[in-house]
């Protein structure tokens, strides 16, 4: 390798490796992967193609070293020419296409497809500047454009090109393919990007602001661009049919290739609709089908046993349901296919609810999915069974056969592995690497629970860990933490249903017991990141309180030794990584039946943390798995909490009313303390949200919130019993390997 590489260096820049600029050094590896990566592409007789608004991908570099085996090499080779592979991934930037957990489970998909040497590409959009880099100013977010293409980077501009036809006009779509290689590097699929031919970045000035109606230029600047006004929603709906017609094309273009009989298409494809933001894919396919000369009728039965889609929410107001006359203006030439398969619909089940036009003239994404496609299929066990028993129950009725649960997973290549290489290395000196294929074998770890060796082993990772993440947030933020201390870490997207208030209010709750002399056993450090939806004036209203009580306690004396609050800056995926290896508590405290699954979870887990959280999503199998005595499980069911939805009867005010605790950490809000930091406009309408309206319940479970963190604190001061819980994490965290949910997948509905 080093032999390699040196060659390598003098052919392109006529130096040796140890000459070369960090920057130089990066696009020597890069083209040392894409060579080994070529060639590898199958001839499939069946394929899939999972349609996703989002793949929220990280940085590659370590990624495709460690799939392709030559990651150890690599880093030796350039350790001999005096660099660090740590310091050429800091180069690499981060392409922020994706939202969150949605966007990061399609990423994680890809790398299990591929290691299970399936053959099943990625479509989605090639955003230019992905969601938005968040920086705080005056304690509150601002968002700017978050470039990420370089003129050499993983993107392969191919030369596929697609009509994609819109009311009014026509645009034309560019394919760029990144490679996806599996662990083992026998596999490479593709993760295919498409972008309009001529985007204009210079549309976008003052922040992230930009021409809405330019769908010309502007449709790949921004994923999902605001969407709180028209222009906004129009212009996603422009954005979800461009990507789902050129993946319509796509998939008629490679089955022409194979020479697969369109009338038998569904024997050879399978499309996956993540979330229903791919959902015109069902309209488009038809429309293509009939083109091609196939019925009417034959075409939609084509395309029914052909798409399979995926719940990821429950939130009502997540369910796409776009107005007609945006498709009659966007789309026309799908709204007559529409049109038809709404009445399809009526005729067979009379009843409103099951209808895909509703009398508003809506058109319900998820309701086409169902009635359209052969299967729907919750992100864990509780979210499945919410869906069949209540949110989709009308259609579970009717359609019991197309429902099933495919629990989360995340890949252990990127989330232990890569982020955590020295417990990998504890692990596999313990029970051999038999878990890097099969992550069921960590359960053998059990043997070791109670031995103090391996526990003291995994004590000084997590410390080490918890040092090295000192160092970067100092370095990055110029926060200075103490690794002594117990790192509590809450990092996801913001939204009320997630509850970061809550934790506010309990860090809240911390302040004053310190300021009246009631100190902890150890100090505390509480560590947040989240970004909010620009538009989601609640959400930066809760950030703005955060960063408001990181100011408090940073500059109180009395306070600052005990308890740190920090919010890092522009949360994403690189940084998780340096998060979640040093975390000590893992906060997952959804109001129960919100979260559909998670998947921060369950990295936490796999890395030795302990889950503080709720019965909801896939806390519900972690807490199965690890047992009780390994999790921190507060608050009210999903089946209370649904109940209090159905009856109307939450009152936030009661609560705030008849607890004077509650009184006290909400009034705290606007007391003087935090005025004299903050704007009174965001804490003002904050603080009387949560009095009068509260919709996400954050005060219904904030006593026993508290009082079983303060538990989970106090049992930490057992070291060895500590060290235990998270030899058991770890070792229970096998099943949560994104490899075992694409088996299922496979197994239950893919059939590849
Ligand atoms: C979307 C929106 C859009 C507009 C208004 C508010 C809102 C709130 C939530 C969402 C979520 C969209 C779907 C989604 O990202 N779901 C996440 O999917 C993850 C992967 O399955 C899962 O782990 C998370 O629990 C789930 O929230």
């Amino acid at each position: 390798m080093e032999k390699q590489l040196e060659v390598m260096a003098k052919e392109q820049f006529g130096k040796s490796l140890s000459q070369c600029t960090n920057q130089e050094a990066y696009q020597l590896l890069l083209k040392l992967v894409k060579n080994q990566e070529q060639d590898k592409v199958q001839k499939p007789s069946r394929k899939l193609y999972y349609i996703s608004a989002e793949f929220l991908i990280g940085k590659l570099l370590s990624n495709h070293l460690i799939n392709l085996g030559i990651y150890d090499e690599v880093k030796a080779a350039l350790e001999a020419a005096g660099k660090s592979l740590a310091e050429i991934e800091e180069i690499e930037p981060e392409p922020s296409l994706g939202n969150g957990g949605l966007g990061r489970l399609a990423a994680c998909f890809l790398d299990s497809i591929a290691t299970l040497n399936l053959p099943g590409d990625g479509v989605g959009l090639c955003y230019h500047y992905g969601l938005f880099r968040q920086v705080f100013q005056n304690h509150k977010q601002e968002a700017i454009p978050d470039p990420w293409m370089e003129p050499e980077s993983w993107l392969e501009k191919t030369d596929v090109r697609f009509q994609v036809p819109f009311g009014g006009f026509t645009l034309e779509s560019v394919m760029y393919d990144i490679a996806v290689p599996g662990y083992g590097g026998k596999t490479v699929n593709k993760l295919h990007l498409f972008d309009v031919k001529l985007p204009d970045e210079d549309l976008v000035q003052n922040g992230i602001d930009f021409d809405k109606n330019d769908i010309r230029h502007n449709l790949t600047l921004f994923l999902y661009p605001d969407d709180s006004d028209d222009a906004g929603r129009l212009l996603r709906v422009y954005q979800q049919y461009f990507m789902v017609s050129s993946a319509a094309q796509l998939i008629l273009q490679e089955a022409k290739e194979n020479g697969w009989d369109l009338k038998e298409l569904d024997q050879h494809v399978v499309v996956q609709i993540n979330d229903t933001h791919p959902s015109m894919v069902i309209p488009e396919l038809i429309r293509l089908l009939r083109e091609q000369g196939i019925g009417k009728e034959e075409s939609i039965a084509i395309v029914s046993k052909i798409c399979a889609y995926t719940n990821h929410t429950i939130l009502a107001e997540a369910l796409e349901k776009w107005p007609l006359d945006f498709l009659k203006k966007a789309v026309p030439h799908l709204v007559p296919i529409i049109r038809e398969l709404d009445k399809k619909v009526r005729k067979t089940f009379p009843d409103d609810k099951l209808s895909i036009i509703d009398e508003d003239n809506r058109v319900h994404m998820a309701h086409m999915d169902i009635h359209y496609g052969f299967s729907v299929n919750g992100v864990a066990a509780l979210h499945t069974e919410i869906l069949k028993n209540s949110e989709l129950k009308a259609f579970y009725d009717i359609y019991p056969e197309k429902f099933n649960n495919k629990t989360n997973g995340v890949t252990f290549r990127r989330w232990l592995m890569h982020c955590n290489p020295a417990l990998s290395k504890a692990i596999t000196q313990r029970i051999g690497d038999g878990w890097k294929q099969d992550a069921d074998q960590l359960e053998k770890l059990l043997a070791f629970r109670n031995d103090p060796e391996t526990l003291n082993a995994f004590l000084e990772i997590k410390q080490e860990n918890k040092r090295a993440l000192k160092t970067w947030l100092k370095d990055a933020q110029k926060i200075e933490i103490d690794e002594n201390s117990i790192f509590d870490i809450q990092i996801k997207r913001l939204h009320e249903y997630k509850r970061q208030q809550m934790n506010a209010l309990y860090a809240i709750w911390k302040y004053k017991e310190i300021k009246e002399g009631r100190l902890p056993k150890r100090p505390i450090t509480m560590i947040f990141g989240a970004k909010a939806a620009p538009a989601y004036i609640l959400a930066r209203d809760i950030i703005h309180l955060i960063l408001c009580l990181q100011e408090l306690t940073t500059n109180d004396p009395a306070v600052s030794p005990w308890l740190k609050i920090v919010m890092v800056e522009n949360y994403n995926v690189s940084k998780a990584e340096k998060l979640i290896p040093a975390c000590d508590i893992s906060e997952q405290i959804s109001l129960a039946s919100k979260e559909a699954s998670g998947t921060g979870n369950m990295k936490f887990m796999l890395n030795g943390a302990v889950t503080l959280g709720t019965m909801d999503g896939a806390n519900v199998e972690i807490c199965d798995l690890v047992g009780k005595d390994n999790i921190y499980i507060f608050g009210k069911s999903s089946e209370e909490v649904i109940r209090l939805y159905d009856q109307e009867s939450y009152s936030s005010r009661k609560i705030y009313e008849e607890d004077p605790v509650v009184e006290s950490l909400v009034d705290f809000i606007i007391s003087k303390d935090l005025l004299r930091i903050g704007d009174p406009e965001n804490l003002c309408r904050l603080y009387k949200d949560i009095v009068n309206k509260d919709w996400f319940m954050a005060l219904l479970d904030l006593r026993e919130y508290i009082q079983v963190k303060e538990q989970a604190f106090a049992d930490y001061e057992d070291r060895m019993a500590w060290a235990e819980k998270m030899l058991v994490n770890t070792a229970k965290a096998g099943f949560f390997s994104s490899d075992r949910t694409i088996a299922q997948y496979n197994q239950d509905i893919w059939k590849l």
